[in-house]
């Protein structure tokens, strides 16, 4: 095993750290919940990552989701060059905007109509303000654990970077913002029958990722799902699917479909938009003609359904096909079972929990079933892994509350190839 040369990132840390918060510009780039400094990418190809000093690794972080055709697709970085070559921002609408309209709608059933925004963080807090509109409440329950971006309501108790760096909340998040949100635990149904008790008439909406990714990978229990469904029903709210790690991720027609439960509201991002800045909300059409300028309820952007953008995710779906998810699957089940096995041939305290080409490994017991029982792995045997899996050329997300990705471009071999690195590194850390 060779320690990479690391030099050039080295050096731009130091810069960046001068002149960006972390140098980074998101939180959990930066390897705060692993040490070291973050290595700096100079190129993507395929399954395949280069770091400015010109290591190569086999790429399990995809970008944190968008990239299911792996990097630098072909198909996709023609259509970003077409698109550009005409122009690559109107404010004005697009025939792409159709185009990719057209394909969401026709994938997602709950789906009629759709709004474009440049990210999840945008798309989840519009949901919010249209779920509040529609409803005429209030209070928006959403689970300890599930991130929805960073818009003052949503950064409560959230996942992802939050999580990572052991900061539920943010200073900044006022009060007032904070009011309204009320949080539970995922899979905790006396948590929420007792926020619809308390709350019940004033709850616009549940918010929550169907299968969470931002405290690692965890399952909704058997039923769990279809309980918020019934309960939000009965009690008038507005059930907020937050898709945009799934939606196209675990199916052609998101966690919804693959789970059999249809939400009023779905959020999407990252998949959708091929690597480039897209965000979405659709749903049924008396809920989105709410949204101005049909109706009242206020949303913009200056780079909303961006041709360039629009036109890389719509490239990214048109070139997914159908026989594309069963391969995800196979290739997800062998990452899967190759890490377990590794893990138990070296002893290691660790479960894979994985939907079709996500999946966390965490060094816990298990079953991880929301943030309390994410919390007991051992993030510090993470960190080494992490380390010892980087030395080894395999690119793992830098967090144990995030999830790794396999895209189309990721081989049997390369697969092969995380496992026997993974096995190594077991050995290293046990
Ligand atoms: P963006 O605003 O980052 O496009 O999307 C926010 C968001 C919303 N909903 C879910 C379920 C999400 O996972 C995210 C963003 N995911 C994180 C990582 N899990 C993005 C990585 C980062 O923050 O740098």
């Amino acid at each position: 095993m060779t320690e990479p040369v690391l030099s050039a990132s080295a050096d731009l840390i130091k810069r960046a750290l001068d002149l960006m918060p972390g140098g980074v510009s998101s939180p959990v780039r930066a390897f705060g919940a692993v040490g070291g400094s973050p290595i700096f990418i100079a190129s993507g190809k395929g399954a395949w990552v280069t770091d400015v000093d010109g290591n190569e690794y086999i790429d399990m972080l995809s970008s944190w989701g968008p990239l299911i055709l792996g990097h630098a697709h072909p198909e996709v970085v023609s259509a970003i060059v077409e698109a550009a070559s005409h122009g690559t921002s109107f404010g004005a609408p697009t025939a792409l905007e159709v185009e990719l309209a057209e394909t969401i709608v026709e994938a997602i059933p709950s789906v009629e109509m759709v709004r474009f925004v440049s990210t999840g963080t945008e798309a989840a807090m519009s949901a919010i303000r249209l779920a509040r509109a529609f409803t005429g409440r209030s209070k928006v329950i959403k689970f300890s654990g599930c991130y929805h971006g960073h818009s003052d309501p949503l950064l409560v108790s959230a996942g992802s970077g939050p999580a990572t760096l052991g900061l539920p909340d943010s200073p900044g998040v006022t009060e007032g913002a904070r009011a309204d949100t009320v949080v539970a635990s995922f899979n905790s149904v006396e948590e929420v029958t007792l926020a619809f008790e308390r709350f019940g008439d004033d709850l616009a909406a549940v918010i929550v990722e169907p299968i969470a990714a931002n405290m690692g990978v965890v399952l909704p229990s058997p039923g769990f799902l279809q309980f918020l469904r019934d309960i939000c029903s009965q009690a008038g709210a507005l059930l907020i699917f937050d898709e945009v790690v799934t939606g196209f991720r675990v199916g052609w027609s998101g966690a919804q479909s693959a789970l059999g439960v249809s939400p009023d509201i779905t959020i999407l991002g990252k998949v959708v938009g091929g690597g480039l800045p897209v965000g979405a909300y659709g749903g049924r059409r008396e809920l989105m003609q709410m949204v101005a300028p049909s109706g009242p309820v206020y949303q913009a952007g200056t780079l909303s359904g961006n041709p360039v953008a629009i036109a890389a995710g719509l490239a990214t779906l048109r070139t997914l096909v159908p026989a594309d998810y069963p391969r995800l699957e196979a290739l997800g089940l062998r990452l899967e079972k190759g890490l377990a096995g590794a893990a138990r041939a070296q002893g290691i305290a660790a479960c894979v929990q994985r939907a079709g080409s996500m999946l966390t490994l965490f060094f816990e017991r298990g079953p991880v079933t929301d943030l309390a029982s994410a919390k007991h792995s051992d993030t510090a045997r993470f960190a080494l892994f992490f380390h010892e899996m980087l030395s080894r050329g395999v690119y793992w997300p830098p967090s144990q509350f995030e999830s790794a990705f396999v895209s189309t471009a990721h081989t049997e071999g390369d697969i092969d190839r995380v496992v026997e690195a993974a096995h190594q590194s077991f050995e290293r850390i046990r």
